[in-house]
């Protein structure tokens, strides 16, 4: 057995579970992302907990994601805001 393709198929099925307790609907999972599971990164990517994610912090998590850092940051702050954070990925 390939361990790391088990922990990631966990996970999957993790926050799949997740997704279903906190939704209550099979078709959540398929779906994007939705508010509650961005919050959850968000908060999870915000290291500090300054209610900010910098570009480091957001690097940290997903480093795909960096490269459409200054384009989420409406407000050119450095930071993105929660609402900011979303843009990522919708
Ligand atoms: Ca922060
Ligand atoms: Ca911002």
């Amino acid at each position: 057995m390939k361990l790391h393709q088990h922990r990631n198929r966990a996970l999957a099925a993790l926050l799949a579970a997740s997704a279903l307790t906190t939704f209550g609907l099979g078709s959540a999972v398929a779906a994007p992302m939705k508010q509650e599971d961005i919050t959850a990164m968000f908060r999870k990517a915000d290291a500090n907990a300054d209610g900010g994610v910098t570009k480091e912090e957001l690097s940290a998590i997903d480093p795909t994601l960096a490269p459409n850092f200054e384009k989420a940051d409406a407000n050119k702050d450095g930071k993105l805001s929660l609402r900011e954070f979303g843009g990522l990925f919708g």
